[in-house]
């Protein structure tokens, strides 16, 4: 289909013709180690890609990382190499707010790669609801919540100081509710460990685990009576990714809702899941499905198969907590709330006026595209090189 093939007027399609796309590595400090079954970090590593258009309009997004490829297969430094070398160069010239044909082009010069896609279709939206003056999430069908629950996610192993960082959040009001990490240890430690943690939370927050694919089979069978004594609300991905039917089998024995996470990817992943019917809730990140576009597209399926909805993030900064919380703002339902604490976890933020967060509840930036604007100071100075 040609490019002009538009019903925009011909001055505003000139306007928005794609004219520089920028990625820059960052590395921001976190508050303290954040530990998972298969990584532990101390610093967020992101790629921030502005995309400038011939209006002069800049479009911001962000790929997020966890301890390098080992969360997923995506490290910043081969996000940066992908979208320098692959998905920019077809981008050029291309009227940004073509969307579709965007991801069709990027899907055409690199397979996956679902960080550095959705980064750049994020400064996509946002460039053009910059020039349009509208928010992202008018773009993507419309606001339906404005703001939505969110938790905080305990990962330093050390219950001693996770109760009281549990605490210093609940006497805030900011979460009251809590994902703790789990699998760095033995499952019989981390019971112990939950069971310190539920009995001094006991009747004033909710409890979820994320295991981040650590147990095989029977380890979650085993612990499943155990949780569900403990009051665990939601047990995120048990088992490894490629193990779709077991988390079935756990599922049919299970009192507890399953969330899948490392094994939705792809629509074809949610496709899977829901046919094997693997998951009682999905969590929908943009590193995972590959934009927006996507997510929604992932969402639909889950709710067309009665799987439930959770916001889920991977410590993004307030750049890309803010995209999430834009495609999250349409969804008919989100019921499970959301994770987009990452701005707090770490030291400093890169935008000029964090997210807002209150009463339990993370608010979604007003203004056009994404709604927040990067602090071209604080770009410098995270830069790595
Ligand atoms: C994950 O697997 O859910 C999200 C929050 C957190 O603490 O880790 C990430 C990744
Ligand atoms: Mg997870």
């Amino acid at each position: 289909m040609p490019d002009n093939a538009t019903t925009v007027p011909a001055d505003l399609c000139h306007d928005l013709a794609i004219a520089t796309v920028r990625s820059t590595i960052v590395d921001v400090p976190t508050v303290r180690r954040h530990k998972l079954s298969q990584t532990s970090v101390t610093t967020q590593s992101y790629v921030i890609v502005e995309v400038r258009l011939a209006n002069g309009v800049v479009g911001i997004g962000e790929a997020a990382t966890l301890g390098g490829p080992r969360w997923s297969e995506e490290s910043v430094e081969a996000i940066k190499a992908n979208i320098d070398a692959y998905l920019a160069p077809p981008l050029l010239n291309l009227s940004a707010d073509r969307f579709t044909v965007a991801g069709i082009r990027m899907d055409a010069a690199a397979k996956r790669n679902n960080a550095a896609k959705a980064a750049v279709e994020t400064a996509l939206f946002d460039a053009v609801g910059r020039t349009l003056g509208v928010p992202a999430a008018q773009l993507l069908g419309g606001i339906v919540r404005e703001r939505v629950p969110v938790l905080w996610t305990l990962a330093s192993g050390d219950p001693a100081q996770e109760i009281e960082e549990a605490e210093r959040k609940l006497a805030a009001r900011l979460h009251d509710t809590f994902k703790v990490k789990i699998g760095a240890l033995t499952p019989e430690a981390d019971l112990a460990r939950l069971r310190c943690l539920a009995g001094a939370l006991e009747g004033r927050a909710r409890l979820i685990v994320d295991a981040n694919q650590a147990w095989d089979e029977t380890t979650a069978l085993r612990c499943l009576p155990a949780l569900a004594e403990l009051g665990v609300r939601l047990i995120e991905q048990p088992l490894p990714a490629w193990n779709v039917s077991g988390m079935a089998r756990v599922r049919a024995r299970a009192t507890v809702p399953l969330m899948a996470d490392e094994c939705v990817f792809s629509v074809h992943d949610m496709l899977a899941v829901a046919q094997a019917a693997a998951a009682d809730v999905v969590s929908l990140k943009l590193v995972k499905h590959g934009g927006m576009l996507n997510l929604q597209k992932v969402a639909a399926l889950a709710e067309a198969a009665g799987i439930g909805l959770y916001g889920g993030c991977l410590l993004e900064s307030s750049i890309g907590a803010a995209a999430h919380l834009h495609a999250f703002a349409g969804l008919r339902e989100l019921g499970w709330g959301c994770e987009h604490f990452g701005p707090q976890i770490l030291t400093d933020d890169l935008v000029t006026e964090p997210l807002r967060f209150s009463d339990f509840h993370v608010h979604l930036p007003a203004g056009p595209g994404i709604g927040v604007t990067l602090d071209p100071e604080k770009l410098r100075r995270y830069a790595r090189n």
